[in-house]
């Protein structure tokens, strides 16, 4: 078939099971097009659109002002490789540092690809800087993480299907309950070789776990006081996500995103992936500060496109839009709505048992087995009814709109989702 005629949504399914590999199982329904919190298929129907690219697209689709930040850097020069200057990186260096606070970037293209980066520095940090025996670092990680796909990040995954056969695996991680402040604690003081801690702020794989209250800060304490790096992967709930720029706020530009609210720390190492470029372009950056960042000399890491110019462009772009459209106020307003709106629906239901979540990012529980059908079956029917969800572990739906959505439309969404989940009440 010819790329030039118009695919039915069919035909386009046929053609990615039959030539792509088949490492995805998505919802049957094919975009083409996409603006703000919509999304179209290509038969024309219309869709609000509530995973946002895993939380990707937080500025919305097809942004116009990221939009023209890519097309004019794309005309002018794409790719210089960093055997080279180029006028434009160093620009976003200075601005992404100051925007989040610290004294410098490591420029990379995926989230994974930044988490790597990230273990890189601290385990170098750990030999060079705290003195640990070549070899014999330790990087404490989190029961239930996602932080990526390469072969060392699924070492220390504990989802089999994440990570089954695909061994031998990289040594050097030391697994954890999450959000058990007495279970780092004994990791902690159980060796001299840690190295680092890396977390989630909130399980987003997992099923959107949102820790105590106190436990970002204690453990980041814990971190200080022993001289362990703590690392934060916000690559999912950064970028005002969670109702804050950060979902550990730092000493970042604050003010301009949130008000301060207690509980906040700053990370040794901050990585951040997806919505640095609203989802128009693989971008993701590792921010620590020099006595960290420094320990990485020439030929130590680096990425043919990590830091090219249309990255940079377009990174800037969009995080001018968090900063001008008050996108981390906005999720945390919406935030609260959709929650309580739902918590006043789940009174009354049996079908879903909770609503948790920060900010725009949220996910509900579906009264039935982990290894049921009930939450993909919701999802299809909340895909006819006009609004695009994804189960993640079975039998919970994370909802994720974009951040640019407005409260009619957040209600009407709302309303679409109470309605469909009506119909599967027992
Ligand atoms: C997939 C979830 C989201 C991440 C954190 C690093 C990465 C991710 C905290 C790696 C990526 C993704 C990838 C996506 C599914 C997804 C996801 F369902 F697994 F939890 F976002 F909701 N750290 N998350 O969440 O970033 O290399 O993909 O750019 O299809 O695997 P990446």
């Amino acid at each position: 078939m010819s790329v030039l005629e118009k695919l039915t949504s069919a035909d386009a399914i046929a053609l990615e099971d039959q030539y792509g590999a088949h490492n995805y199982h998505p919802l049957p329904v094919v975009l083409n097009r996409g603006e703000g919190v919509y999304v179209w298929d290509v038969e024309g129907k219309k869709y609000y659109d509530f995973l946002s690219a895993y939380s990707a697209v937080n500025q919305g689709h097809c942004h116009p002002k990221i939009v023209s930040a890519m097309i004019a850097q794309a005309q002018t020069l794409t790719l210089t490789s960093r055997a080279f200057y180029n006028d434009k990186l160093g620009v976003y260096e200075e601005y992404i540092t100051k925007y989040f606070g610290f004294d410098k970037v490591l420029p990379m293209n995926t989230g994974a690809e930044a988490v790597e980066t990230a273990l890189k520095i601290c385990r170098k940090w750990a030999y060079e800087k705290k003195g640990i025996p070549e070899n014999e670092a330790q990087i404490i990680v989190c029961e239930g993480n996602f932080h990526g796909r390469t072969t060392t990040i699924i070492s220390f995954s504990n989802d089999e299907n994440a990570r089954k056969n695909f061994g031998p695996y990289t040594a050097g991680f030391i697994k954890i309950a999450y959000d058990d402040i007495e279970a780092l604690e004994k990791a902690i003081s159980a060796s001299k070789n840690i190295a680092g801690f890396l977390v989630e702020p909130i399980q987003g794989e997992a099923g959107v776990y949102v820790p105590s209250e106190d436990y970002l800060t204690k453990a980041k304490a814990l971190c200080e006081a022993n001289n362990v790096l703590f690392i934060a992967d916000e690559v999912q709930t950064g970028i005002a996500r969670t109702g804050s720029l950060l979902a550990v706020c730092g000493n970042c530009s604050c003010e301009n995103h949130c008000e301060k609210q207690s509980g906040y720390v700053t990370p040794d190492i901050l990585i951040l992936g997806k919505a640095i470029s609203g989802g128009a372009y693989p971008v993701s950056a590792v921010l620590a500060n020099d006595p960290i960042m420094n320990v990485i000399k020439p030929g130590q890491h680096g990425s043919t496109f990590g830091g090219n110019p249309v990255a940079a462009a377009v990174a800037m772009a969009a995080l001018d839009v968090v900063t001008d459209e008050h996108l981390a106020q906005n999720a945390r307003k919406l935030g609260q709505i959709f929650r309580s709106e739902l918590a006043k629906y789940i009174e009354t239901s049996n079908i879903v048992t909770l609503v948790r979540g920060k900010g725009l990012l949220n996910a509900i529980v579906i009264n039935d087995t982990e290894d049921s059908e009930t939450a993909w079956n919701i999802c299809v029917k909340l895909a006819e009814n006009g609004l695009l969800a994804k189960p993640t572990h079975g039998n919970i739906i994370r909802f994720a709109p974009p951040l640019v959505m407005t409260e009619e439309q957040l209600r009407d969404c709302i309303a679409i989702i109470i309605n469909t989940l009506k119909a599967f009440e027992l």
